[in-house]
């Protein structure tokens, strides 16, 4: 096997944000790009050599492409073994799955999550680690200083490998194996819920709508619950993954899964409405006329996952990403175990799963997940709803009305400022970060602050300290405003603001969330001055 040594120079850009590295697909797929990068996270890891990898994608536009780059790649740094989703697919947590079935070094996943996808939309790669979790902060910086010093990268003089046809090839030194995408992971699902109760849900006239938004979860879906559980043919929507995920947006929010929520507010709607994201990380779930923000969704999920046989113990403890409510607080209250405040990203989580401390952890971005794998995982949370319906016989409205009568409300709303010019998001960040310790007793619209800080986390495990992960204001009452600025966006700077207040009173549970929150949102513009700031009169999405 002939290996090209191709000389090169360190390109800007190459900083891997929240999850990975994002940029436009034009940019990324730009010659030597990705070799670059490709490279850098071959030597940041300490080379490849000797190892096998899973390799998978959520589908999108130039990722097959991208793989046979990835192939050579890796072939020339001496890999021992390739195991491939067929199609270039696997959904993240399937791919997290493999990673931890097959014991491999890691695995590189070519996604940029619900970011759209296309010529003119973005792309991604991110590397996770043996655990099958995101690539640790000491990982990705060892991947960055590698971008900074790159002078040469190596492609094997190899034939492309066929990704649609299930099997195993030799390249060169290299096995490379194309598996079915599902099949692990549809094992995985069958060990933790009772497929039995949900069958028997289903059979019953349940109806589901699942919005796959022609992306990675489509084929997990239909295998699942179309093929398995017997739900009705149909269930799933939009459930052919696409290079450009039809035009859509696949991120399950209010604006981009417009239609769903327009189908579960009608009078003919089904028991349940469900969708994922681009690579199947994230999800949704909605009852009739009333969707169930991600907050409520992990603590409601935690309080009941003992309903299902994976957890029939309950879980051992709790984390959740600080923006988070912290409604999943009260929940680690009453069980009496710990719950743990984590920054912003699911690798924060990869240790307190590794070292048994947490069974489930979740975040207000649709995340949701438990130490089955180390990714957040869409379809699992909508199956673990399932199994709660199946097991709780009632509708979800009652179930989340139940737990609110029960832990109390904490009303919670995130708005965002997309695409703000980066100068003005820094300014806004820096100017109150700079007012920061002087807040404590001023106050900001009708409330007295109460506290404020930027919050720092010290991992419970191996002792690493995450400074800077968003500016925290606290008021009289309990309410709380978080200023920070997203590590996903691929144009300027995103502007996130998480606002929250608890309510216990049940006669006041029936509030819609911005109008009870309405205090928080105008103490946050008093306090950051947003508007200002930002140029904009009001968010551009509001979940
Ligand atoms: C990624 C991470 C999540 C994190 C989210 C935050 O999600 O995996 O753990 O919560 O980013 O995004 P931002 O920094 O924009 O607020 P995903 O689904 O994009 O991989």
């Amino acid at each position: 096997m002939d290996i090209e040594t191709v000389p090169t120079e360190p390109i800007a850009g190459q900083k891997p944000g929240t999850s990975g590295l994002r940029k436009k697909t034009a940019a990324f797929l730009k010659p030597g790009f990705l070799e670059n990068y490709v490279q850098a996270i071959i030597d940041g890891i300490g080379g490849v050599a000797g190892e096998s990898f899973v390799i998978g994608g959520d589908g999108r536009y130039g990722n097959k492409q991208a793989m046979q780059t990835l192939i050579r790649m890796l072939a020339a740094g001496g890999a021992k073994h390739l195991i491939i989703g067929q199609n270039g697919l696997l959904s993240t947590p399937a791919a997290s799955c493999v990673i931890r079935k097959r014991g491999t070094k890691g695995g590189f996943i070519f996604s940029a999550s619900h970011n759209p996808g296309g010529e003119r939309g973005d792309f991604g790669l991110k590397y996770n680690i043996s655990n099958g979790g995101p690539a640790p902060e000491s990982v990705t910086s060892a991947i960055y200083e590698a971008t900074q010093t790159i002078s040469a990268y190596g492609l094997a003089e190899i034939e492309p490998v066929d990704l649609s046809t299930l099997g195993t090839v030799e390249r060169g030194e290299m096995t490379v194996e194309v598996i079915d995408p599902v099949a692990d992971y549809a094992e995985l699902m069958g060990e933790l819920f009772d497929f039995e109760a949900i069958g028997k849900l289903f059979a019953s006239g349940f109806r589901l709508s699942y919005d796959a938004m022609n992306a990675a979860t489509g084929p997990y879906a239909k295998a699942i619950l179309e093929g398995m559980l017997g739900a009705p043919e149909g269930t799933v929507v939009n459930g052919e993954p696409l290079p450009d995920f039809g035009g859509l947006h696949p991120d399950p929010n209010p604006v981009h899964a417009h239609d769903l929520f327009e189908t579960m507010a009608s009078p003919n709607a089904p028991d349940m409405g469900a969708a994922s994201d681009g690579d199947g990380d994230r999800n949704l779930v909605l009852g009739k006329s009333l969707p169930v923000s991600p907050s409520d969704s992990i603590a409601i999920l935690a309080a009941n996952a003992h309903l299902a046989p994976g957890y029939a113990k309950g879980p051992v403890g709790l984390a959740r990403s600080m923006p988070t409510s912290r409604a999943l607080d009260r929940v680690a209250e009453h069980l009496g175990i710990a719950l743990y405040e984590t920054p912003t990203g699911w690798k924060f989580f990869g240790n307190l799963l590794d070292a048994g401390k947490i069974t489930l952890c979740g975040e207000e971005s649709a995340g949701a997940g438990s130490d089955h794998v180390r990714e957040k995982d869409g379809l699992w949370a909508v199956l673990l709803w399932l199994n709660i319906l199946a097991r709780r016989g009632e509708s979800i409205r009652e179930i989340v009305k139940g737990h609110w009568a029960r832990f109390g409300r904490n009303y919670y709303t995130r708005h965002d400022y997309e695409a703000v010019e980066t100068e003005r998001a820094e300014a806004l960040m820096a100017e109150l970060k700079g007012r920061l310790e002087s807040l404590p007793g001023t106050t900001a619209g009708s409330l007295t602050i109460e506290a404020s800080d930027d919050f720092a986390y010290r991992d419970p495990v191996d002792g690493s300290l995450a400074e800077h992960q968003g500016l925290r204001i606290l008021f009289e009452g309990g309410g709380r405003a978080v200023f920070r600025l997203s590590g996903t966006g691929t144009e300027g700077a995103t502007l996130r603001v998480y606002l929250e207040r608890f309510e216990a009173d049940p006669a006041k549970h029936g509030m819609d969330a911005q109008e009870a929150l309405k205090p928080i949102i105008e103490a946050a513009e008093a306090v950051a001055k947003i508007r200002e700031h930002t140029g904009r009169s009001e968010p551009d999405v509001i979940t």
